[in-house]
């Protein structure tokens, strides 16, 4: 029988902040993250002020985002003073960036800022497994909660996926188990949160515009294993050089996963067998073509939602059976159709320069390649060098297009196959026109959305939307169908 172990903090560690009824705190943005803080706050006898920076946006919609019997005053544009003054606790949605003078205003009076997350976190009871990384994040939290799914009843899915963890924290019992996927912007304001496993997939430069250098953007991913104990497990990758230096220093206990090598501890590819080690034993798991999930990125998912799932004390039987079955996630290489001999993928996750060298090495045809977007201080060469003469023609969109073709062309693109385009209707014009029965037509921007859609999940639809629309039949009428052929998913 297993030592118990306490596995979150206690309720008294949860409620240092206080007593809630009546705490005038002010949530920033409107998002969905506002949406679940703001809801939970009333639960919580909280008077919360709904606040935010953009003056453009009407209070009466920001309104239809709370259900009935719920009524907040809501601030957009500039804040009163008076509000400012009498705010006690500030919740910052993750897209809110924290080193502004604006909030720097609060921290300096000594008012607590506290993120969605972590006001979530707060609330919420039972176990916890949380997952970050620059790429897998998705992939590898939908499996981690499919399997959860599948073992236990009472399973939550949340955060950076698209799910704020304060909807779910108040339905959460003490056999409830959340499976969380962290970004780094929701790192930045965690505080108490405490994972019985986490997880840290890979570390490889982006959103440096927010983080500003590379050291406080690995400083921020460490956070989630920053209140874990030698009795709490953070999974990480043996292959990447910042996560592997971080388990020598991690006040979790280490469980590594690698791609690369035999390990005496932890989960590891040998040939095409997923193999795990442990106190002197090593076990073969499984080989990977019995997955549907294709592409080395997705082993490594795979290894690191194994080993989380194991220290969520889930029997191998019954994860090896869910991993089998899973099938990859929205928006990541998901195919969408293939129109007059054209196969088109949609790759809108592909959102900075390390997830789209993975979208375009999964292509096997002559591919037209959608690109660029918004400016998150990316660099593009080695996205770029991973073409490997794949790509027939470039068409980008967005800020970063002035950027991505000259870094282009300073690879030896050839600048008759650059095209530009105003906007993403007119760049997805350009590809049927540009593709051929044969090619492939790739939405793998390595860029955020934003700026040209609310996000990723808003571009990939309209790309699947478009396609759906086209004729099966190519202008030769080629019209080839798909029945019976089988794809690359979600790499
Ligand atoms: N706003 C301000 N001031 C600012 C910035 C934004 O008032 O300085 C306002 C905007 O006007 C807008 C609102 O804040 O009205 C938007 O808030 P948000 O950007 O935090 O968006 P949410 O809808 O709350 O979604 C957020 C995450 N968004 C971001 O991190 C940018 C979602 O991740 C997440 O799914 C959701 O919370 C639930 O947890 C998206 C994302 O793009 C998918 N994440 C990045 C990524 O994966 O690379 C990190």
């Amino acid at each position: 029988m297993e030592e118990k172990i306490r596995i979150k903090p206690t309720a008294d560690e949860k409620s240092e902040t206080g007593d809630w009824e009546g705490k005038k705190v002010l949530v920033i943005g409107t998002g969905i993250s506002g949406a679940g803080a703001v809801k939970l706050l009333c639960a919580a006898g909280a008077c919360p002020v709904w606040y935010d920076e953009n003056g453009e946006v009407s209070a009466e919609d920001i309104a239809k985002k709370l259900p009935e019997g719920i009524s907040v005053r809501i601030i957009t544009g500039a804040l009163p003073g008076d509000v400012e003054e009498e705010t006690e606790m500030v919740v910052p949605s993750p897209g809110v960036p924290v080193d502004t003078e604006f909030v720097e205003r609060f921290r300096r009076r000594g008012i607590p800022i506290l993120g969605e997350i972590e006001l979530g976190y707060l609330f919420s009871k039972g176990r916890l497994a949380a997952v970050t990384g620059t790429n897998g994040k998705t992939t590898t939290t939908s499996l981690v909660g499919q399997i959860m799914e599948e073992y236990y009843g009472d399973v939550f899915v949340v955060g950076n996926i698209g799910k704020p963890y304060t909807e779910s924290a108040l339905k959460t019992g003490e056999d409830s188990v959340t499976v969380a996927e962290i970004s780094s912007f929701q790192l930045e304001t965690t505080d108490r949160f405490k994972p019985r496993v986490s997880a840290i997939l890979n570390i490889t430069p982006d959103h440096l515009n927010r983080h500003h250098t590379m050291e406080n953007y690995v400083a921020v991913k460490e956070r989630i294993a920053a209140r874990q104990t030698k009795d709490d497990v953070c999974v990480l990758n043996y292959e990447d050089e910042y996560t592997r230096g971080f388990g020598k220093r991690c006040p979790a206990k280490a469980m590594y996963f690698s791609s690369k090598r035999k390990l005496e501890e932890g989960l590891y590819l040998d040939g095409e067998e997923i193999w795990m080690a442990q106190d002197g034993y090593a076990e073969r798991l499984m080989n990977i073509h019995e997955m549907k999930l294709v592409g080395m990125c997705n082993v490594e998912n795979v290894m690191a939602a194994i080993a989380i799932a194991v220290h969520m004390q889930v029997p191998m039987e019954n994860i090896l059976d869910t991993v089998r079955r899973f099938r990859a996630v929205e928006h990541r290489i998901e195919f969408v159709a293939t129109k007059g001999g054209v196969d088109y993928y949609n790759d809108s996750k592909g959102t900075n320069p390390d997830a789209a060298v993975q979208g375009i090495r999964a292509m096997s045809k002559p591919t037209v390649l959608i690109g660029g977007g918004y400016d998150k201080g990316s660099t593009f060469d080695t996205w770029i060098e991973a073409f490997d003469g794949k790509v027939k023609y470039l068409v980008l969109i967005g800020q970063t297009a002035d950027q991505i073709e000259a870094c282009a062309k300073a690879h030896g693109m050839d600048g008759k196959r650059i095209l530009r385009a105003e906007g993403f209707e007119e760049a997805l014009r350009m590809c049927t026109e540009h593709a051929q029965a044969g090619d492939a037509v790739l939405l793998s921007p390595a860029c955020a959305s934003w700026g040209m859609f609310p996000n990723y999940e808003v571009r990939g639809q309209m790309f699947k939307d478009y396609v759906n629309r086209l004729p099966d039949e190519g202008p030769d009428g080629s019209g080839r169908t798909e029945t019976g052929k089988k794809h690359k998913e979600g790499v």
